[in-house]
């Protein structure tokens, strides 16, 4: 069924949405490129920084740890059956969508974006996209079994819409300069 499918892939995916969002919350200091340029431009930009990534990923490693320990009251609440974190899994979810982050930045500053100018498609999709490719990369046999053709499709077509409604209440919350 598609509403469980969605479901499951939300769950699976967790530990890569909270560590956006969480490093927007604890974000600042000393920005990761250390302010240095190529060609004239940023390499990251002042967006990028070290207490929000090293928080963002802690976040995202604390909510895996978090929906281990909800999985069996949910399954029965709800009769889906969900998948668990092991810690390798959860902090390649969490770190990878923070990478995929800082190497969106990357690109948009070597076209020339400004800090925090948008790129549609790669700001919805960049920290996805990455977080699955570490996660099959560092824990392939877990992967593997959670992640199969019609989890992923529901993730790539499920994220850009909650990532646009997450930023867009983080922005009318003020905790955002933009809504995307
Ligand atoms: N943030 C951070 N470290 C990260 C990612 C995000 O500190 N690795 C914080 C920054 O305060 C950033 C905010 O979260 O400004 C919003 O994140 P994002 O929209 O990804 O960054 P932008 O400021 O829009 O910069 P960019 O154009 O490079 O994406
Ligand atoms: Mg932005
Ligand atoms: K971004």
């Amino acid at each position: 069924m598609v509403v469980e499918t969605v479901a499951v892939a939300v769950w699976t995916m967790l530990p890569a949405y909270v560590p956006n969002n969480a490093a927007v919350l604890v974000g600042g200091g000393p920005p990761i490129d250390g302010g240095r340029t190529y060609d004239g431009k940023r390499l990251l930009g002042d967006g990028k920084t070290w207490r929000g990534t090293a928080g963002g990923t802690l976040a995202g490693v604390l909510v895996a740890v978090a929906a281990n320990l909800a999985a069996p009251a949910v399954e029965t609440a709800t009769g889906l059956d969900l998948p668990s974190f092991p810690l390798h899994a959860a902090v390649a979810l969490a770190f990878g969508a923070m990478l995929g982050d800082v190497l969106a930045s990357l690109l948009k500053r070597r076209t020339g974006r400004r800090r925090g100018a948008s790129f549609p498609l790669l700001d919805q999709l960049d920290f996805v996209v990455v977080a699955l490719a570490l996660a099959f990369l560092v824990a392939p046999a877990w992967a593997g079994g959670v992640f199969t053709l019609p989890v992923v499709v529901a993730v790539l077509v499920v994220t850009p819409v909650l990532h646009l409604t997450t930023n867009a209440g983080a922005y009318l919350l003020g905790l955002k300069e933009e809504p995307y």
